[in-house]
């Protein structure tokens, strides 16, 4: 795994905007266009698909059969599409600024930020998906730390995220978001890396796993994956009897979100079904998008009594 830095400059620092352009391997543009498409159709909305010659684009109904979720294999020398996998803080146009030098350790810190749209100024738009405006996360680079937050928007496009504390490290905000421009907008990801002053004590990342156990739950998945585009099942189970009273929790009874070891690629899972009172397990799908091989840490959040449990297990995604 990639040792975090040990070493702390004494101020936070924010890294720099990295311009994202669009995919310049064909066949990678290709294999992120396939992989992406029946995942939009399950949802109904657009994944982070870049510009594409064909009429098949992003988050149009009717384009493909969502029954065809293919297996996606593609060969090894395929780049994986960083900006795609939310690793660049600019992409189409749109652009994460952080208002802030960074947060502090072991404070909890309003973070402030904005995203700027094609014409450079703040966007104030934005069309909810999944029952929020925009979905953040952080997580540190030895993958620990994962928080996911719905932050405040005021009218001058300024987000406010109440972070809790972080540890010393290097950190990646991530901001997840689909403009309201318009049935066919695009979802995005952008995200910075912050470095919050202080000696880090990396912790090693778990063994990869089936199982995990949060607040007496037990969640095991039950995939292989590969790279590409995949259908992953969670089974929730509680004292050995299967677990049938999930609620609602974002427009789903499952919330996933997975971080690639080494350099925090995000891949956004997305939940099959739909919701229908509090009644969901003990099976849970998901289609899930893993742009890189690798150890993926995977943190499943998911509600009962009014109550969210947040738990994580390593993958391994060959
Ligand atoms: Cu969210």
């Amino acid at each position: 795994m990639t040792a975090p830095p040990t070493a702390q400059p004494a101020r936070p620092t924010a890294d720099r905007p990295s311009p994202a352009g669009p995919l310049a391997h064909p066949l990678a543009r290709r294999w992120l266009l396939a992989s992406c498409v029946p995942v939009l159709l399950v949802l109904g909305m657009a994944l982070t698909v870049p510009p594409a010659p064909s009429a098949a684009t992003a988050g149009t109904p009717g384009t493909a059969d969502m029954a065809g979720m293919p297996g996606m294999d593609h060969p090894a020398s395929d780049a994986p599409d960083l900006a795609a996998a939310g690793l660049a803080a600019e992409r189409n146009g749109y652009r994460l600024d952080l208002a802030d030098p960074g947060p502090t350790a072991g404070r909890a810190t309003d973070l402030r930020f904005t995203v700027t749209g094609p014409d450079g100024a703040p966007v104030t738009d934005f069309a909810v998906h999944q029952t929020k405006r925009l979905h953040f996360y952080a997580i540190r680079s030895d993958l620990t730390g994962f928080q996911h937050l719905h932050p405040d928007l005021a009218g001058d496009g300024t987000w406010t995220a109440a972070l809790s504390a972080l540890a010393p490290g290097t950190w990646r905000l991530y901001a997840d978001f689909v403009p309201n421009t318009g049935p066919h907008a695009a979802e995005l990801v952008l995200s910075r890396t912050v470095t919050v002053p202080g000696e880090a004590a990396p912790v090693p990342l778990p063994a990869p796993g089936d199982t995990a156990t949060v607040d007496g739950y037990t969640v095991t998945l039950t995939a292989r994956p590969a790279a590409g585009a995949h259908r992953l099942t969670a089974v929730l189970s509680r004292d050995g009897r299967p677990v049938g009273d999930l609620q609602p929790y974002l427009d789903a009874y499952a919330h996933l979100s997975a971080f690639h070891e080494g350099d925090l690629a995000l891949a956004h899972l997305h939940p099959t079904g739909t919701v229908d009172g509090d009644r969901g397990g003990p099976e849970l799908t998901f289609q899930a998008l893993f742009p890189e091989p690798g150890n993926w840490r995977v943190f499943l959040q998911f509600q009962t009594s009014g109550q969210l449990h947040t738990v994580a297990l390593t993958l391994r995604v060959d």
